[in-house]
């Protein structure tokens, strides 16, 4: 069984690094170097690390059970980009909204997609070093999230974290695929 899911979530949130993290194949990226125009409209403070942004979209891939294949694709955060995510949107089981606490309000664009789509989706919180730390409550209330909409805090560089988040949307997709309350 393939099941697409995708990663969407705000500029620099660690959608890349997540599918990076995730993959059994090397993924694919399509990442370019901030340019000089670039630096004026990226806002890249408190990411001093990051050198490079996602123009079209990461691919990778990982296989549970030996049957179950997932295709991670991770769509580009910064605006200017957005109009491709329908594309990518086609045909998802459902999606990650990848959150980073000192730039909440960044995966609102994201949440308002996949809530219009009726395309099931969990928030994974990625636990930045220097980030503020909230538990899943006071995400919820800070992201006006319907009850059913899992949260889960992760760090996208582990492993382990990584693929505990691949497993929480697949899990609720097929929850809401039972009940029939996903609407495709
Ligand atoms: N400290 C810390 N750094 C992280 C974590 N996840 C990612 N990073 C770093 O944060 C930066 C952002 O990660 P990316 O994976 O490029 O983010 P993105 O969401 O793909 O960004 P765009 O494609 O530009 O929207 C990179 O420099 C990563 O090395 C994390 O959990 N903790
Ligand atoms: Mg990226």
């Amino acid at each position: 069984m393939a099941i697409k899911i995708l990663i969407a979530g705000g500029f620099g949130a660690g959608k890349t690094t997540l599918v990076g993290t995730a993959s059994e194949i090397r993924p694919l990226r399509t990442e370019t170097s901030f340019s000089e125009a670039g630096r004026a409209v990226d806002d890249t403070s408190g990411m001093a690390s990051k050198e490079s942004t996602t123009v079209a979209m990461d691919f990778g891939r990982i296989t549970f059970q030996s049957n179950i294949v997932l295709y991670l694709f991770g769509t580009p955060g910064q605006k200017r980009f957005w109009f491709m995510w329908d594309g990518l949107a086609r045909g998802a089981v459902g999606a990650i909204v990848l959150a980073d606490t000192r730039r909440l309000t960044d995966c609102f664009g994201a949440i308002d997609f996949f809530e219009q789509r009726g395309t099931p989706f969990v928030v994974a919180v990625n636990c930045f070093d220097d980030a503020p730390r909230y538990g899943p409550a006071r995400i919820r209330v800070a992201l006006d999230l319907d009850p059913g909409v899992p949260i889960v805090l992760c760090d996208v560089r582990q492993r382990e974290s990584a693929i505990q988040v691949l497993i929480s949307i697949v899990e609720h997709a097929m929850r809401m695929k039972a009940s029939g309350s996903a609407a495709r």
